[in-house]
């Protein structure tokens, strides 16, 4: 068993046909595989990996975090994002969530040569973005498990926000999953660890809406940085920018909130949550506030619970 993203493309197709499973839901567990993986401590096992692969590159906190909010946001938290293969090919961010594709692969393979069948991709994870976040800074917090990975993969489920959309769309999709406004605040907070292709902000850079003039409602000094720095004009699409401070851009912190209320967002849609009077008020609480990193592991567990399978399916 592997993670549905080692299945072949062409297997999908069956799979697909064959969903019409009823699914019955269950309840999500702290503790869940104590006892079921023989002597083995499956969240010790998750939580070693996410580590050995933290030192190596802590990018994949970024990584894993996007992960589950793509696998959440698309047909619930059943690990079905991984059943899309090609999805890379949609992001704008191909190698790191590559990346994370391939952390979940490993511990999978780790965890079925000690109890084979007996943990979901689904809760691997949560559980490893739990531990990931942890070692970016947020206090220690437990995820209930029992999650069941699904069996289906459209692309045509895979409707995934723009960065473009205005807040009050974005809380519409956030309230379409259970999530409040604060908790899509909170969440959207987790950009202070991640980056942006220049591609997808290039028309606020060069062009704002035709008139080839960079977008005025960016910092004008910070502007000129991402500029000369990060983004040159007409410099290869693997250049990235980061969505907070560069000097913060490894810790899970407020500093992306204070970065807004400085008019230094990158994605219009970080922008406007400091912009947009349904939001300013959140963002001005926690650009002043530490409670940030403990409010984030609280709407992080909340993002876990979208739409979970638990339960085993009854196929009719
Ligand atoms: C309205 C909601 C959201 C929109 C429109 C959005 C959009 C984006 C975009 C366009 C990027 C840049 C991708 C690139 O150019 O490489 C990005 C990066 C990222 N997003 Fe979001 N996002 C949203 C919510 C979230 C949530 C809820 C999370 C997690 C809880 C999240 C985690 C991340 C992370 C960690 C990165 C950085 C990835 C990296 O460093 O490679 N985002 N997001
Ligand atoms: C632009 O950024 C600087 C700090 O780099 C800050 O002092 C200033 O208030 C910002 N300007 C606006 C309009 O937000
Ligand atoms: C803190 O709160 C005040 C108002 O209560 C607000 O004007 C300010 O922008 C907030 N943020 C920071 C970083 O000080
Ligand atoms: C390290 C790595 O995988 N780099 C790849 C990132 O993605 C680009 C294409 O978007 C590849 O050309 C790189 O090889």
């Amino acid at each position: 068993m592997e993670c549905p993203n080692a299945l072949r493309t062409t297997l999908l197709a069956l799979f697909l046909i064959l969903d019409l499973a009823a699914v019955c839901h269950g309840r999500l567990r702290y503790g869940f595989y104590n006892g079921k993986c023989g002597q083995q401590n499956v969240e010790a096992i998750v939580q070693s990996i996410v580590k050995n692969s933290f030192t190596t590159d802590p990018t994949i906190v970024a990584g894993l975090l996007r992960l589950q909010f793509h696998d959440c946001f698309v047909n619930g938290c059943d690990a079905s994002i991984l059943l899309d293969g090609p999805y890379s090919e949609k992001t704008a961010s191909p190698n790191l969530s590559v990346f994370g594709y391939d952390l979940i692969d490993q511990i999978k393979v780790v965890l079925e040569s000690v109890c084979p069948g007996v943990v979901s991709c689904a809760d691997i994870i949560i559980a490893a973005t739990r531990d990931a976040s942890i070692l970016a800074g947020v206090p220690p917090f437990q995820v209930q498990l029992g999650r069941r990975d699904g069996m289906v993969s459209l692309a045509s489920l895979v409707n995934l926000p723009s960065p473009n959309i205005p807040v009050p769309t974005a809380i519409q999709f956030f309230q379409s999953k259970g999530l409040n406004p604060f908790d899509m605040v909170l969440l959207l907070g987790a950009h202070t660890v991640g980056i942006c292709h220049c591609s997808t902000i290039n028309d606020r850079l060069y062009n704002y809406m035709g008139t080839n003039k960079p977008d005025p409602s960016m910092n004008s000094s910070y502007m000129t940085i991402v500029q000369n720095n990060y983004c040159p004009k007409g410099q290869s699409n693997n250049n990235y920018v980061y969505l907070d401070d560069p000097s913060s851009a490894k810790s899970i912190d407020n500093s992306f909130y204070k970065q807004i209320l400085n008019n230094k967002g990158i994605l219009p849609i970080d922008q406007a949550l400091a912009l947009d009077g349904s939001t300013r008020w959140m963002v001005n609480l926690l650009a002043n506030s530490t409670d940030f990193p403990s409010l984030f592991t609280q709407a992080l567990v909340k993002l876990g619970r979208v739409e979970v399978l638990t339960a085993v399916p009854v196929v009719y």
